[in-house]
C-alpha cells in the first residue's frame, strides 16, 4: 500500500493590515505540528498569504499588485521552503502570482505544490474565477476575482511525486464535476484545493444556510466519481468583517469524509491517505476505460 499521511493546514482570518512575514510564522507553526503528527505533505488554503484582498474594489494599479508575489519564495516566503526543506515535508500552497510574459504582468490565482527537498514540482493557476469585474456597490462586499486575475493559463495538470500522482485546484473550481473529470482522467490520486468561501453570496442570499452543503456536496462527489483523494482547505471565520466557511476536509475516495476542522481558526487536522485505494473506484464503478461514454458527451465541450 502506498500510504501518505496527510495534513490540511486549515487558517482563521487574515487581517488587512497582517504582513506577509506574519502569515509565514503561522504557516510555519501548522507545518511544524503537521510533521510533529508523521505528516508528508501538508495542504494551506487559497490566496494563503494575505487577505482575501477581492472584497475590496481598487483602482489603482500599484495598490493592486501589492497584494501579488513577484517571486516564488520570495524573501517573505522563503522561509516556509527551508523548514519544509529541514522537516522533509512537502506542502500545496496558494497565492496571488505577478509574473512578467511576453513583456506584459499577467496576474494569476495561482496554487503550487513543494516536494520534500523544498522545490517546486508544479504550478496551477485558477481556472474558474468568480464574481465580477467592476464595482457593485449594493453588495455588502466584493467579489472582484475577474477584474483582478486573468483565467489560469496552464489547465489541470497532474505531477508524479510523493509515490503518487497529485492534482490541484482552487476554490470555485470546486464546483465545478469538469474540473475533477480532467484530473481523473490523469489519474490523480489525490487533489489540493484551498478556498476562500464567504457564507453570504450577496446575488442569492437564500443560499447562505448552504455554504456548508455545498462544499461537502461537491468534494465527496468529486472524490467518489473519480476515485481520488481530495484535500480541501480553508480560509475560515470572520475576516475584516466577512464570514468565511471553515470545515476543511480530507475525503475518501469513496466520497466519505475522513477528517473534518471543528474550529475557524488555524487548526490541523489529519489522515492516513492510501493512495492504493483509488483502485477501489478506478478499477471498478469508475473505470473509465471500461464504462465511460464520451462520445455521448460531445455537447460538454462543443459548446
Ligand atoms: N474564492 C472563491 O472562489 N470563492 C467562491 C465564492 C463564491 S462565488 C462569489 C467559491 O466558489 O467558494
Amino acid at each position: 500500500t502506498r500510504k501518505l499521511i496527510v495534513g490540511a493546514a486549515q487558517l482563521g482570518p487574515i487581517a488587512r493590515s497582517e504582513t506577509r512575514t506574519q502569515v509565514v510564522a503561522r504557516l510555519i507553526e501548522l507545518m511544524r505540528e503537521a510533521k510533529a503528527r508523521g505528516c508528508d505533505v501538508v495542504a494551506y488554503p487559497e490566496l494563503a498569504l494575505t487577505t482575501f484582498f477581492p472584497r475590496w474594489f481598487f483602482e489603482d494599479q500599484a495598490e493592486i499588485d501589492q497584494w501579488f508575489e513577484r517571486e516564488m519564495p520570495g524573501p517573505e516566503t522563503r522561509p516556509l521552503f527551508d523548514e519544509a526543506k529541514k522537516l522533509g515535508i512537502g506542502f500545496y500552497l496558494g497565492y496571488a502570482e505577478l509574473v512578467e510574459q511576453g513583456g506584459a504582468p499577467r496576474h494569476f490565482n495561482t496554487a503550487i505544490l513543494v516536494d520534500k527537498s523544498g522545490a517546486i514540482v508544479g504550478k496551477y493557476r485558477k481556472v474558474h474565477l468568480p464574481g465580477h469585474r467592476e464595482h457593485e456597490p449594493w453588495r455588502a462586499f466584493q467579489h472582484l476575482e475577474k477584474r483582478y486575475f486573468e483565467r489560469g493559463d496552464l489547465g489541470f495538470g497532474a505531477w508524479r511525486t510523493m509515490n503518487g500522482i497529485m492534482g490541484m485546484a482552487l476554490c470555485n473550481d470546486r464546483r465545478w464535476p469538469e474540473t475533477y473529470r480532467v484530473l481523473g482522467l490523469q489519474g490523480v490520486e489525490m487533489a489540493f484545493i484551498g478556498y476562500n468561501t464567504p457564507m453570504h453570496y450577496p446575488p442569492v442570499p437564500e443560499h447562505d444556510h448552504l455554504q456548508g452543503f455545498h462544499n461537502h456536496l461537491v468534494l465527496q462527489a468529486g472524490a467518489y466519481q473519480n476515485g481520488m483523494w481530495i484535500v480541501g482547505v480553508a480560509k475560515a471565520g470572520k475576516e475584516e468583517g466577512c464570514d468565511l466557511l471553515g470545515q476543511s476536509a480530507i475525503i475518501a475516495p469513496t466520497g466519505e469524509i475522513v477528517a473534518m476542522c471543528s474550529t475557524v481558526e488555524d487548526e490541523l487536522v489529519t489522515a492516513v491517505c492510501d493512495l492504493d485505494r483509488c483502485r477501489e473506484l478506478k478499477d471498478n464503478v469508475f473505470n473509465f476505460g471500461l464504462h465511460r461514454e464520451p462520445e455521448t458527451y460531445r455537447l460538454i465541450v462543443d459548446t
